[in-house]
C-alpha cells in the first residue's frame, strides 16, 4: 500500500497514553507506511496569523496542523459542525441551530484544508478522512485534481432520511460523499439509514457489492464497527496507576457495590436520563439503598456550545437533589465528577465497579462500553447495562440492554446487574470479550482500508458536484 494519510478535525501524538486506543491504532498503520496525519491545531488566532502549516515528526509520522480564524472557528466548528451535524445526526433537530451563515464557514475551512494538504500529498497516497467536520473535504480535494484514493468514516451516528432531510443543503452534504471511493458507517442500522436516504432522496442505484451509484457517480459504503485496542487496555488495566485506582475503590467502598458511567458531558450521552432511572431504582429497592454509589464522571465537553450548559445545570440539579433526598451521614448515593479524569487511572475505576451504566440516547459506538468489560477480572466480572441505541449494541448483544428513555426499564435492569450470579456474569463477559477482541481497533483499521484499497475508483470530476 502507498502511504497513509489520515485527515481528521483533531490530531494526537500516537506515542501518549492520553491520545487513546484510536490514535495509537492509527499511528500503527501510519508508523508502518511512515504516514501523514493532518488536521487543525486547535488554536484560534487572528486572520492575518492563520495561513502556514505547522509540521512535526512523532518518529516517522509526519503531523500537519494549521490554525483556524475566531470567524472559522464560530462558523465551521461551533456553528456548523457542532450545532447543526453533531445534534441532527444524534437525532436532536431541537437542538439544531440552522444559522444560514455557518455553512459557508464549514465549506471554508474544508477548502482551506484541501488547499494546505494538497501540496503535501504524493502520488500513490491513500487519504482516510474522519467524521462529520471533513464531509465535504474529497469534493473539495477533487476539485483541485486530487486522484488519490479518498476513504471517509463517521464516527457518529447516521439518522433516518426525513431526519436528515431537514438540514438546509442536506443533498449537498450527502453528494459530497460521492466524491469519495468508501464510506464507512459504525453500524447497520446508519449504513441501512445511507441506502434509504440516496434511494429515496437522490434516486441511486444499488450496484454489486455495497455500491450505490448515484450522481453519475458510484460509492462504496459498508459498515465498520470502530473497536478498541485490547492488548493496550489490558496493559494499562495491569499498570501501576490503574492498579492503585482499583486498590483505592475497593477500600473506599468495601462495604458497597459501585456503579460507574463514564462520559463527556453531552447530551447524546443520556445522563440526566441515567439520573432519572438511578433515582428510580433507589426509590422501588429502599432496602439496597446504602449498598450502591453510582460514581458518574462527565468530563467538561464543547463548553461554549450552548446546550451544554443547560445539561450541566440539569445534571447538577439532578445529582444534588437525589444525594438530599436518600443521602444518610456516611453515604451518599452520587459521586458526581465534572472533570477530566487521565485514562491510565480508567481502568482501574472500572474494574473495581459491578456495573457499567453506558446509556446513551444515541452513540456512534461508546468505546467506554467495550473498555469497560476488557478492564474487568474474567473470574469475578461486572455486568454491563447498554443503551439498545448505542452502536455497540449491535454488537454487545450480551450486555443488559435497555432503553435509556423507559425510566423504569432501566431501574430494573440495574437491579437485574447488581443481582447477576457470579455465572451468569461470567458467561455474558466471556461472550462480549471474544467479539470485542475479533473486532477490535486493528481489525477496524485493517478492514476499512483493505476495502479502500478493493474500492474500485474512478475518474471522479467535480461538475457533477454543484458545491
Ligand atoms: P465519544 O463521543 O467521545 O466519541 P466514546 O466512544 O464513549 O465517545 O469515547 C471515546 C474515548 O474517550 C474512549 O477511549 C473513552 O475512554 C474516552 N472517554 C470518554 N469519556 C471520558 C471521560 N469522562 N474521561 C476520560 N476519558 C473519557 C465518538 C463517538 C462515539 C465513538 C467514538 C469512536 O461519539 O460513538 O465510539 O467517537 O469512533
Amino acid at each position: 500500500m502507498g502511504r497513509l494519510v489520515v485527515v481528521s478535525n483533531r490530531i494526537a501524538d500516537p506515542r501518549k497514553t492520553a491520545a487513546g486506543g484510536l490514535a495509537v491504532a492509527l499511528g500503527e498503520v501510519l508508523n508502518n507506511t511512515g504516514g501523514l496525519w493532518f488536521g487543525w491545531s486547535g488554536k484560534v488566532v487572528d486572520d492575518a496569523e492563520s495561513d502556514d502549516v505547522h509540521v512535526q515528526h512523532a518518529g516517522p509520522v509526519k503531523l500537519a496542523t494549521v490554525d483556524l480564524s475566531k470567524a472559522d472557528y464560530d462558523e465551521f466548528y461551533l456553528g456548523y459542525s457542532n450545532g447543526v451535524l453533531w445534534p441532527v445526526f444524534h437525532y436532536r433537530l431541537d437542538l439544531a441551530d440552522f444559522d444560514a451563515g455557518y455553512i459557508a464557514g464549514y465549506r471554508r475551512v474544508n477548502q482551506l484544508f484541501a488547499r494546505k494538504l494538497m501540496p503535501l500529498l504524493e502520488p500513490d497516497d491513500v487519504i482516510w478522512v474522519h467524521d462529520y467536520h471533513l464531509i465535504p473535504l474529497a469534493a473539495e480535494l477533487r476539485a483541485l485534481g486530487c486522484k488519490q484514493r479518498i476513504g471517509f468514516f463517521l464516527h457518529i451516528p447516521l439518522p433516518p432520511p426525513l431526519l436528515l432531510a431537514a438540514i438546509p443543503g442536506h443533498d449537498w452534504l450527502i453528494r459530497a460523499l460521492f466524491a469519495y471511493d468508501l464510506v464507512g458507517f459504525q453500524s447497520n442500522a446508519d449504513l441501512d439509514h445511507f441506502s434509504r436516504y440516496v434511494e429515496t432522496e437522490a434516486h441511486a442505484q444499488p450496484v454489486e457489492d455495497g455500491r450505490w451509484r448515484a450522481f453519475g457517480r458510484t460509492v462504496q459504503a459498508g459498515a465498520f464497527p470502530i473497536g478498541i485496542d485490547v492488548a493496550e487496555f489490558m496493559q494499562l488495566t495491569a499498570a501501576p496507576e490503574a492498579v492503585e485506582m482499583y486498590e483505592r475503590m475497593k477500600d473506599e467502598y468495601s462495604r458497597r457495590k459501585l456503579l460507574v458511567g463514564v462520559d463527556r458531558l453531552d447530551y447524546s450521552k443520556g445522563l440526566p436520563q441515567r439520573m432519572r432511572a438511578f433515582r428510580e431504582f433507589l426509590e422501588r429497592n429502599p432496602e439496597l439503598r446504602s449498598s450502591a454509589t453510582l460514581i458518574q464522571i462527565a468530563s467538561p465537553s464543547r463548553e461554549d456550545v450552548s446546550a451544554y450548559s443547560d445539561l450541566l445545570h440539569e445534571l447538577e440539579s439532578l445529582c444534588g437533589s437525589i444525594n438530599g433526598n436518600f443521602g444518610e451521614l456516611d453515604w451518599m448515593p452520587v459521586r458526581y465528577i465534572h472533570r477530566t479524569v487521565a485514562r491510565a487511572r480508567l481502568p482501574g475505576l472500572y474494574r473495581a465497579s459491578r456495573v457499567a451504566l453506558v446509556t446513551p440516547l444515541r452513540d456512534g459506538m461508546n468505546l467506554v462500553a467495550k473498555e469497560f468489560v476488557t478492564a474487568q477480572d474474567p473470574e469475578d466480572p461486572g455486568v454491563l447495562v447498554l443503551s439498545r441505541f448505542a452502536g455497540a449494541a449491535e454488537q454487545l448483544r450480551e450486555a443488559l440492554l435497555v432503553n435509556p428513555y423507559d425510566r423504569e426499564g432501566t431501574a430494573a435492569a440495574i437491579g437485574l446487574a447488581l443481582h447477576m450470579p457470579l455465572e451468569e456474569r461470567r458467561s455474558r463477559h466471556g461472550a462480549m470479550m471474544k467479539t470485542i477482541r475479533r473486532f477490535d481497533v486493528h481489525w477496524w483499521c485493517e478492514s476499512f482500508l483493505e476495502a479502500l484499497r478493493q474500492a474500485q475508483p474512478e475518474e471522479k470530476g467535480t461538475s457533477w458536484l454543484r458545491l
